[in-house]
């Protein structure tokens, strides 16, 4: 069998730096769109880095917008991929309610472009689209696939957008497009602005001497937090099957924001109590209050089972943040606070 091509959006995030290891395990060539910023935002990758004159490199990077479509068209044609995975996305709930316009554009619309490149190039690649829980939203839970649909941010209404225009083209022109409609998953590799690693990087760094205090939003929300190192395999299932689908992806248990605080600071010895504080910016105009996801049909089908819970999730994420900040003579590493955290939301 021929080594397959593989296009990933949103390589230089979390699931995507993730996606581009297991493909190149799996003896793929993988092509990344990066999109251009006055700093580079291959941190994630850089690690798979190989020159590209090695006639054995694999990994190959594109500048790229989701906003224009002329470019991921261009792209689809010269890079001729079997499988295209979409992830990339304005993905913060939070900042889509600062940014709805925005939102919708690259996360709504970003998918209309690449389907449309897809079916107007005539590719017979297959498509996997980046679908999310927060899609449920206010719908009880446990939520499956069959759960209605009501979102409760702007994100939320975007992912639901591009959900159905993948069933469309799915229907309408017979394109193996899939739906993974991932709960929460967390990894030391998280945007930092995410509650699980900004309660990992506070644990640490309080731990370490270098701040006092945590402030948070919502602590009674409860997620269905799973690692994102093992979701991405599932990714790849979908994507190798006789029949294209639609599969919830979760662990099935689920833990407030609270719980997963107080692991993350009794891991490291510390009661949580003392010092996290609450700042009203970090609530939501709308909030999603519980998701508890049924991965059956993922079980069933597509015989995968999650390992990792969040107990084990805030552990391991707090153990890689002290590992970047205590040096090997025992020494604190004066890591300064990142200015991201000046950001105020509202409009
Ligand atoms: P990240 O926020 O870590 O990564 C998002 C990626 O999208 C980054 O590579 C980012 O580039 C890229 N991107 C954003 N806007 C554009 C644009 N306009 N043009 C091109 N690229 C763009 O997200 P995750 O890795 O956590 O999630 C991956 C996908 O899965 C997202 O679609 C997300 O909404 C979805 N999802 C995530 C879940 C989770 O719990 N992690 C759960 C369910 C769904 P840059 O690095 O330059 O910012
Ligand atoms: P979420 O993740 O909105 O579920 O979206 P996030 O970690 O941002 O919030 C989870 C819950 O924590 C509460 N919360 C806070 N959240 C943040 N970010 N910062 C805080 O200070 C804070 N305090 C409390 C929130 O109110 C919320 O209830 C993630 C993203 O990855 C989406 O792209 C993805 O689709 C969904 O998960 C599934």
């Amino acid at each position: 069998m021929t080594a397959k091509t593989a296009l990933i959006t949103g390589i230089t995030g979390q699931d995507g730096s993730y996606l581009a290891e297991l493909l190149l395990e799996k003896g793929y060539t993988v092509h990344g769109v990066v999109r251009r910023a006055s700093t580079f935002t291959t941190g994630r990758i850089d690690h798979l880095y190989r020159d590209p004159h090695d006639p054995e490199a694999r990994l190959f990077l594109h500048y790229g917008d989701l906003t224009d479509g002329s470019r991921v068209a261009g792209l689809l044609a010269r890079v001729q991929p079997d499988e295209v995975y979409h992830l990339a996305a304005q993905s913060h709930v939070r900042v889509s309610f600062d940014e709805p316009l925005f939102t919708a554009d690259t996360t709504a619309l970003g998918t209309t472009r690449l389907l449309e490149a897809i079916r107007t190039t005539g590719l017979s690649c297959r498509f996997y689209q980046a679908s999310s829980s927060e899609m449920f939203g206010a719908s009880p839970p446990p939520q499956h696939e069959g759960t209605p649909f009501h979102p409760r941010s702007p994100y939320g209404v975007a992912k639901v957008y591009a959900y159905w225009i993948t069933r469309n083209y799915r229907e309408a022109y017979g394109l193996y497009a899939v739906n993974g409609i991932l709960f929460n998953h967390e990894s030391p590799r998280r945007g930092p602005t995410f509650v699980t690693r900004k309660v990992a990087m506070a644990a640490a760094r309080i731990k370490a001497g270098l701040q006092d205090d945590l402030y948070l939003g919502n602590l009674d929300a409860r997620r269905d937090w799973g690692y994102a190192a093992e979701y991405v395999e599932v990714m790849w299932r979908m994507l190798q099957q006789d029949e294209p689908d639609d599969y919830v992806v979760a662990t099935g248990s689920s833990y407030s924001v609270r719980d997963f605080v107080e692991h993350s600071f009794t891991h490291v010895g510390l009661d949580w109590r003392e010092h996290v504080r609450f700042d009203d910016r970090y609530l939501r105009p709308a909030e999603v209050d519980d998701l508890v996801g049924d991965a059956s049909k993922a079980a069933r089908v597509l015989d995968w089972r999650p390992t990792v819970r969040a107990p084990e999730l805030a552990r391991l994420m707090t153990d890689a943040e002290l590992d970047v900040l205590l040096l090997g003579d025992g020494s604190v590493a004066a890591v300064p606070a990142p200015a991201q955290a000046l950001i105020t939301h509202g409009r």
